[in-house]
């Protein structure tokens, strides 16, 4: 029997493992363990940059973003993966709770990047997704590198996983207005604006092969 006692105190639970995400997720270590992971890859990918562009004489990255992902988007994505809801299965599930994005001007830079990133010899790089080569079914497009990054605190080391994303300028704007119109709504799931999104997705791997011959070609006129 459901009394409207009983139906009240249901809904006012209805977000109670959010929360206990939430505030587990805002305990001082785990919040400084997360941003100790960031910066340390933020700083290392502050020198690759550097390198990369002395070597080439021109720019290489765009821009750099970061973020920790919130208990809301936590939750949801352990639903959709079918976990259990909790802080310790997101832990032991989710390899994006910590997140950097490196935005490059070209395509080739990609791989420079990436490669820098996994000769890093005090990380450890626990997997590579290459959507670049092979894009997903929605036509997203992107190199992530799943890393361990140490943090040595009274002789113990403790790792803290950062998801890198890697992509073209070109990939990053198909990318954004994807996650506004389609990505994780229903409308991607309309047929003709999946296949819409992708064609486009296409026209960006177009793009980015057509900017790259560009510029060998000025490259190999200049130098
Ligand atoms: P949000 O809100 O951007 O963080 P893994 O656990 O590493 O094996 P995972 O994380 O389940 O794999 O999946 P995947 O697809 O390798 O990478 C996930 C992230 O890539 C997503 O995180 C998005 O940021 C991005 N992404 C993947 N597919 C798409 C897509 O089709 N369109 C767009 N715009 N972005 C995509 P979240 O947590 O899903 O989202």
């Amino acid at each position: 029997m459901t009394s409207k006692g009983n139906f009240k105190s249901e809904t006012k639970d209805e977000n109670y493992n959010e929360k206990l995400i939430a505030k587990k997720m805002e305990q001082p270590t785990i919040q400084a363990g997360y941003q100790y992971g960031i910066q340390e890859i933020m700083a290392k990918l502050q020198y690759i940059n550097a390198d990369l562009s002395q070597q080439l004489g021109r720019l290489v990255v765009r821009n750099v973003l970061f973020r920790i992902k919130s208990a809301e988007s936590i939750c949801k994505k352990l639903e959709r993966k079918g976990y259990d809801i909790s802080f310790e299965s997101a832990i032991k599930n989710l390899n994006d709770i910590a997140g950097v994005r490196v935005v490059c001007f070209f395509c080739d830079d990609i791989y420079r990047i990436s490669n820098a990133i996994k000769r890093q010899e005090d990380i450890r790089v626990i997997k590579e997704k290459d959507y670049v080569k092979k894009p997903k079914k929605s036509g997203y497009q992107s190199i992530h590198l799943i890393v361990d990054v140490p943090i040595v605190y009274n002789s113990e080391t403790e790792y803290v996983r950062v998801e890198i994303q890697i992509r073209s300028f070109a990939m990053d704007y198909w990318a954004e207005l994807d996650n506004q119109m389609c990505y994780k709504k229903s409308a991607g799931e309309i047929e003709n604006i999946e296949r819409e999104i992708r064609n486009y997705s296409d026209v960006m791997a177009e793009m980015d092969s057509k900017m790259l011959e560009l510029r060998r070609k000025i490259e190999g006129m200049v130098g």
